[in-house]
């Protein structure tokens, strides 16, 4: 068993928390979670306010366990379902891709626990000023919207950045990296990769098909040049995006490759036009599991690694 600072804050069974992936993390992979002990967090992504108060009214009916919601800052809806999860009354909210300070107060006002993803030192020593609870330290490695710093070289620097509870994110998918983590001095990891292969997730066949088949040098980084890299499966998309990009298209044309991107592989499985999130990571995933085996997997593993860790010292 391992109980740490954030066990403790949001009374949850396992330091463990599912990603909160854009079209993916519904109500019922949020739930399966929760269910399970660790964190289900339902991603808001470009979402509008209705389609995320219906998951979050599906998940409170299918668990009666915490679960959060991630607000992606760069949405149009954003200032929406900041709202939104006052009214619903959420009780842990995380954010991505953004400085979430002027939702604070509202939050911190209705009792929300408030966990910013940060991929910089400053944004953490931010969000501490502004009341965080904790962070989300996450790394390049990870899928969809990605920082400048790899896990190894940032959650060392955020945890010393602030005395908040940190929790390790991007590149893990199972107890040896998880154990890395608290090494490092997380008290809890996030996975999203991982969890693509969950029974209850529900993304098109294909998309998993292609998360348990790939292999190590499996996704790259697009959008540098528009200010937003993201990273994803290599893909017939992601190489055509990746030429359009070098090879000058205007930038509302390279815009408008991308709309709708992310929907049509998560939904449809399209290869051709589909962004395939994914963190480098992916090859450890070999199979479809539910939530609760992958989680026993992930922290028995953990547990078994840091145990063995003390094999080296005399
Ligand atoms: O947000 C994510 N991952 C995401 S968001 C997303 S949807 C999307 N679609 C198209 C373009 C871009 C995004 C898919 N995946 N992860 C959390 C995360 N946040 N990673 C890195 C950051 C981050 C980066 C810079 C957070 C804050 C930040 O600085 C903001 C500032 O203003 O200082």
């Amino acid at each position: 068993m391992i109980e740490t600072p954030i066990t403790k804050m949001l009374g949850i069974k396992y330091p463990l928390f599912q990603g909160g992936m854009a079209w993916i993390a519904d109500g019922e992979l949020a739930s399966a979670v929760s269910n399970a002990g660790g964190l289900g967090i339902i991603a808001a992504g470009n979402a509008p306010k209705d389609y995320v108060r219906g998951e979050i009214q599906k998940a409170k009916s299918l668990t009666d366990k915490p679960f959060g919601v991630n607000i992606m800052l760069m949405s149009p809806y954003a200032d929406d379902i900041a709202d939104l999860v006052v009214e619903e009354g959420v009780k842990v909210v995380t954010t991505g891709a953004g400085n979430p300070s002027k939702y604070m107060k509202a939050w911190k006002d209705a009792g929300i626990t408030v966990i910013p993803v940060v991929a910089s030192v400053a944004l953490a020593k931010l969000m501490k000023r502004v009341g965080a609870d904790a962070l989300i330290a996450e790394g390049g490695e990870s899928g969809g919207h990605v920082g400048e710093l790899t896990t190894i070289v940032l959650v060392p620097q955020i945890v010393d950045a602030t005395d908040l509870p940190v929790i390790a994110a991007g590149g893990i998918a199972d107890g040896r990296a998880a154990a890395a983590a608290f090494l490092l001095g997380a008290v809890g990891i996030q996975m999203g990769t991982r969890f693509l292969s969950a029974k209850e997730c529900n993304i098109s066949p294909v998309y998993k098909e292609k998360i348990i088949k790939a292999s190590d040098l499996c996704t790259m980084v697009t959008g540098k040049r528009l200010g937003h890299p993201v990273r994803s499966l290599r893909t017939p998309f992601s190489r055509r995006y990746q030429e359009a990009e070098y090879g000058g298209m205007p930038d509302d044309e390279l815009e408008n490759l991308a709309v709708g991107a992310l929907r049509k592989a998560v939904k449809d499985g399209d290869m051709e036009n589909g962004c395939f999130l994914a963190g480098q990571i992916a090859s450890v995933v070999k199979k479809e599991e539910s939530a609760a085996d992958i989680i026993k997997d992930v922290m028995d593993g953990c547990e078994e690694t840091l145990k063995g860790a003390m094999k080296w010292v005399k």
